[in-house]
């Protein structure tokens, strides 16, 4: 954003939920952490209120392509100006997976 020249009162970053969807808390530009896979409907909701706003959408695969996939592909057929950027960290994050851990037991 810096490099281009885009200020950060006119970014509306909208992020989902996920490892990679805590971004939208590390920038100085407006953000919103909304719902699980729901970035992209909050996205196109703040275009459209804010037509002058750069609206970028960002989280990863899990957020994109699974639970929001009904929102992607309909974000895709109502083609916003908006940016979707998705994180792919080869993983479904997020859901404090190590099964292999062993809780020690009580004794
Ligand atoms: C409605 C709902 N269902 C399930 C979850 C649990 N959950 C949190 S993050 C996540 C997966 C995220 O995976 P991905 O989008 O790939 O992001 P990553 O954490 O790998 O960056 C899930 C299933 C949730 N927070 N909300």
């Amino acid at each position: 954003m810096a490099g281009l020249a885009i200020a950060p009162e006119s970014i509306a970053f909208v992020a989902g939920i996920g490892c990679s969807g805590k971004i939208a808390g590390y920038l100085q530009s407006y953000a919103f952490h909304g719902a699980h896979g729901r970035a992209l409907p909050v996205a196109t909701g703040v275009k459209l209120a804010n037509r002058a706003l750069t609206v970028i959408a960002a989280g990863g695969d899990g957020d994109g392509y699974a639970i929001g996939a009904g929102h992607f592909v309909h974000t895709v057929r109502r083609n916003p100006d908006i940016t979707y950027i998705v994180m792919d960290n080869q993983t479904y994050g997020l859901t404090k997976g190590n099964r292999r851990r062993r809780v020690p037991a009580v004794t």
